[in-house]
């Protein structure tokens, strides 16, 4: 083997993955899908995972695997897309990284560095789905899961403890910790509200009684907090409920901060069902009022996004997930959205449909009678 002619494929390869252009497909009229991830683990820079120095690897081998590009959070910042990406290792260890594009759909390139998280307590074992809001009060933070091990079951080696990790930071580049979030139970899908509300810093949570149940958690929480650099969660509302045979009647989760239109917030989140298969995660929407961010206006029935094709496949099978939409000043919206835990696509519509459809999709009736007469009002009104 040429160790100098092996680089140089692996560096063109590269390079044409990293320009490939991406195209949407039609879709449902309410968003369109595009031909190839934004995201994937092949995205990772080669400094990343090789040592390219041919008198210490003479094969030019693989030193570090990287082995998934999933859940990012994302935002306008400059002028680029910038997106703060979970990838994760081959040593199951999740860490953040920032990517950034022209375009939003494609020629995502990531910065030269993963980000270092300071540390806050005790280390955490892994990080992910970091969250980030462009605040009022002038920082962007970004909240995302610690997870550590569970110490009060030392024999049960998958016992694990969820928390919200707080940073924030001015350039992506500098990021100040600051303590976790203080709540009674496991915390986990925590999204700063962008506004101050009655003064107050508003969050979604996701209460849970364990690392992966929810358990008695009813759903999508809302708390206010006086402050960020010392949060405590000392009451919640639940304000999107998991619901029995519903696509989240095991769980759901805030997708990333809701969107402010002139007809109420836009929010994103996935829910979860049980099936012979294992877990389901769906995308779903919902509206809320301007005025009271707490009161739903608008409950579509059913899911906005589930898996299709090879979205189906990956590491964590038959999941969406998404913690990252970017809403241009011209109403265009992207969404990232991770397919099975393995890679990121984007989605693209407008805040004038995706209000649309929140407004005229109808609720799920929670029984298929219900189901059936809606599809007969429709056909009615086709006649
Ligand atoms: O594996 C699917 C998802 O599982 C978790 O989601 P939730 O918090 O709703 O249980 C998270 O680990 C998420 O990262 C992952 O995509």
């Amino acid at each position: 083997m040429d160790f100098n002619d092996r680089l140089s494929r692996l560096n063109k390869a590269h390079e044409e993955l990293l320009r490939r252009v991406n195209t949407a497909v039609e879709g449902n009229g309410i968003f369109e899908r595009y031909t190839n991830p934004v995201l994937t683990a092949d995205h990772a820079p080669l400094q990343w995972r090789y040592d390219l120095n041919p008198k210490t690897n003479p094969f030019l081998m693989e030193r570090i695997g990287v082995h998934a590009v999933m859940n990012s959070g994302a935002i306008k910042w400059n002028g680029r897309y910038l997106l703060v990406a979970r990838v994760e290792g081959n040593d199951r260890k999740s860490f953040f990284a920032v990517a950034e594009s022209p375009s939003g759909v494609d020629n995502f390139r990531f910065w030269p560095r993963p980000v270092t998280i300071p540390e806050w307590g005790e280390p955490a074992t892994n990080v992910y789905d970091m969250r980030l809001t462009a605040h009022e009060d002038g920082w962007i933070y970004g909240i995302f899961c610690v997870e550590r091990k569970d110490r009060s079951n030392p024999s049960d080696l998958s016992a694990a403890v969820a928390a919200a990790g707080i940073v924030r930071t001015r350039d992506f580049l500098t990021w100040e910790r600051l303590p976790d979030l203080k709540s009674a139970s496991q915390q986990r899908n925590v999204v700063l509200h962008p506004e101050f509300v009655d003064g107050k810093y508003a969050l979604y949570t996701r209460p849970q009684d364990g690392f992966i149940d929810a358990g008695s958690g009813g759903g999508i929480g809302w708390a206010l907090v006086d402050s960020m650099e010392n949060a405590v969660v000392t009451s919640e509302k639940i304000i999107s409920s998991r619901r029995y045979h519903t696509i989240m009647e095991v769980k759901n989760g805030e997708g990333p901060h809701p969107i402010r239109t002139d007809k109420g917030w836009l929010h994103l989140a996935h829910g979860v069902r049980g099936c012979a298969s294992g877990l389901r995660y769906v995308l779903y929407m919902y509206m809320t009022a301007l005025e009271d961010p707490t009161r739903v206006i608008a409950s579509p029935g059913g899911f906005f996004m589930a898996p299709e094709g090879g979205e189906y496949v990956g590491d964590v099978m038959n999941v969406l997930f998404s913690n990252g939409w970017i809403c241009d000043p011209d109403g265009k919206v992207f969404i990232y959205y991770a397919s099975s835990d393995t890679r990121l696509h984007v989605a693209t519509s407008t805040v004038d449909r995706l209000v649309d459809y929140c407004l005229n999709t109808p609720e799920d009736g929670l029984r298929t009678g219900l189901s059936v007469e809606a599809i007969n009002r429709l056909i009615d009104r086709n006649l």
